[in-house]
């Protein structure tokens, strides 16, 4: 998600506000934040800000190209043409998605080169959800409800994050997350309400693995999220892990019920007081093992993703030399 180089403390933002110019711009800068105003790419942001979001963005970027590796799995193997139709535009739309939020980034004044470096060279982090294998078919389907369901309550808020270039690319994932939501859902309701035993067992076996790393995707609770406070305060983040986690859990209950198929958490209930569901404890120790590279699959995705980029390396260089050439032509003229 961000390099060594590119962490950031509070000495940081200390240190960058000594002269009483930089104190009246900052003075200025939270000003309008609480005014609700989008921060363009022009516009001076203290540098804390400015690397807070190349940390979130550039993380979202790699979870999107990565995000495509477990479904990318299944597409010569989806079981009609109309599935493998769906499939594809799905993970051409996470390539689309990676390709927003690296340029998102890239207005914030770092490279693309220098953020695929850092995924590549295992420096940056990328979404734990990423590291779980896809066994079955099934498990298209569950990406789709629930992963693709968790990233939508996740990125909405964000379509009003205080940083335009990332809120406007977010207008546009939102929308075709909204697409593989539902297509992973229909997928489903197919199975279960008109397959096999076997079938209907296979997507149950899916959701009860992909459930827990779903709600792993929002992120540790908010008593241990050492970045939440600031980045609501700053408006990138408009809602906390916590809300967010619960939001998505009252939302899916309704759909899990409609579906037929049970959800893994024996402690999960609806609480009439809160109005809201009760759920079990979340394995904490498992979430950082996976953030921390340790996850079932973390090996085999980057090994992937540094094999796709070498071997696409022609393709880089062909582009640039045409681009060149083209350059050449036209100074020519
Ligand atoms: N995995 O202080 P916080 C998708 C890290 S896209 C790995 O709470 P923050 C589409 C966090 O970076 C899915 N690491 O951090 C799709 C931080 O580490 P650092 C990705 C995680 O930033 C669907 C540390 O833990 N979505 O699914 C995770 O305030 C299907 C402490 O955490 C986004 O990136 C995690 N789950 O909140 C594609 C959305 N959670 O950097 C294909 C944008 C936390 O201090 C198929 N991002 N960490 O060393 C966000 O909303 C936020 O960055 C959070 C984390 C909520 C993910």
């Amino acid at each position: 998600m961000y390099t060594q180089a590119m962490s950031v403390g509070p000495q940081d933002q200390a240190a960058k506000l000594q002269t009483a110019e930089e104190q009246q711009r900052n003075e200025a800068f939270e000003a309008r934040i609480d005014a609700g105003d989008f921060i363009e790419a022009k516009d001076w942001m203290p540098e804390h800000y400015r690397k807070t979001l190349v940390r979130q963005i550039s993380q979202h970027a790699h979870s999107e190209i990565v995000g495509m590796l477990p479904e990318g799995n299944w597409i010569t193997r989806a079981p009609t043409l109309k599935r493998k139709a769906i499939l594809l535009a799905k993970v051409q739309d996470e390539g689309g998605h990676g390709l927003y939020l690296y340029s998102a980034a890239e207005t914030l004044g770092t490279s693309r080169d220098q953020m695929l470096d850092a995924l590549h060279n295992g420096k940056a982090k990328y979404s734990s959800i990423f590291n779980y294998p896809t066994l079955t078919w099934a498990d298209i389907g569950v990406i789709g409800w629930l992963v693709d369901g968790a990233a939508i309550m996740n990125q909405v808020p964000l379509c009003r994050c205080s940083y335009g270039p990332y809120a406007r690319a977010m207008i546009r994932i939102c929308r075709e997350e909204s697409f593989h939501q539902r297509q992973g859902y229909e997928s489903l309701l197919v199975m279960m309400r008109e397959g096999t035993a076997a079938q209907k067992a296979m997507v149950q076996d899916a959701v009860n693995r992909w459930w827990w790393p779903s709600l792993m995707m929002f992120g540790p609770a908010d008593k241990d999220s050492p970045n939440s406070e600031q980045s609501m305060r700053w408006g990138i983040k408009r809602l906390t892990n916590d809300e967010l986690r619960q939001k998505f859990v009252d939302a899916t209950v309704p759909q899990a019920e409609l579906l037929g198929v049970t959800l893994p958490d024996p402690d999960l209930k609806w609480n009439a007081q809160r109005e809201q569901h009760d759920f079990g404890a979340i394995d904490w120790d498992e979430f950082w093992r996976v953030v921390g590279g340790n996850g079932p699959c973390n090996t085999e995705r980057l090994a992937t993703r540094v094999k796709a980029w070498e071997e696409g390396a022609w393709v880089r260089d062909a582009a640039l030399a045409h681009a060149n050439k083209r350059a050449t032509a036209a100074q020519a003229a």
